[in-house]
């Protein structure tokens, strides 16, 4: 495996501070939204836009979190399996708000179709719109994100690692090629 190093912790702490000031842009006030992040990874960022928001414009926030996994683990293949929702931690009636989705990475989109289907079961969402750390191509359905961290083109055999300090020691996007 050869790993390149494409971002690095201080890059990625500046593409997640633009992410949080676009989000507060599109969202006049932030008293209706709810950031929801995709785990693993998604959550911890998901945290930390919520936390930058509260820094800088000194409204609390409410995060929740969506656990989506594949139903089979052969993720390297695309367009095999679904993915499935599994739980979900949300600490406020969505209904009515404007939930921000956060994944690490956007690839098929079939993670986004799942998540939003859950939210959609949950209530009815006035809106919701998508922020990923990294829109690697891919896509299988009709998805776009509306805050986009870094657009990386890969190949299907190459894979983005995206590590964060809260499970990874420390911050950073890299491109493998298996
Ligand atoms: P995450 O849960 O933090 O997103 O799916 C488990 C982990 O494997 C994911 O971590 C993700 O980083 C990594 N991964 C790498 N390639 C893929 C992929 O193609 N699909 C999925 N679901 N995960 C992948
Ligand atoms: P999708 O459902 O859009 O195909 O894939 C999105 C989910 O799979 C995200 O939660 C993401 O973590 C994971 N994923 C897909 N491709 C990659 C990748 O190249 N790197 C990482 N880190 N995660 C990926
Ligand atoms: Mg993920």
């Amino acid at each position: 495996i050869v790993a390149k190093e494409l971002v690095d912790a201080v890059g990625m702490q500046r593409v997640l501070t633009r992410i949080t000031y676009e989000i507060i842009e599109k969202n006049k006030g932030l008293g209706n939204i709810v950031i929801v992040g995709i785990k693993t990874r998604g959550t911890y960022l998901a945290q930390r836009i919520a936390k930058r928001i509260e820094q800088l414009e000194g409204v609390a926030v409410p995060v929740g979190e969506l656990d989506i996994t594949l139903y089979r683990d052969d993720y390297h293949k695309t367009g095999t399996d679904d993915p499935e929702v599994h739980g979900s931690k949300i600490p406020t009636n969505i209904t009515g708000k404007s939930v921000v989705l956060v994944d690490d990475v956007l690839f098929t989109g079939r993670t986004t179709r799942a998540a939003m289907d859950a939210l959609m079961a949950m209530g009815r969402p006035q809106k919701i719109t998508l922020a990923v750390l990294v829109d690697r191509g891919h896509r299988e359905l009709p998805i776009r994100a509306d805050f986009v961290g870094k657009n990386i083109p890969t190949a299907l055999n190459e894979q983005i690692k995206v590590s964060v300090t809260e499970v990874d020691g420390s911050d950073g996007i890299a491109i493998e090629s298996l």
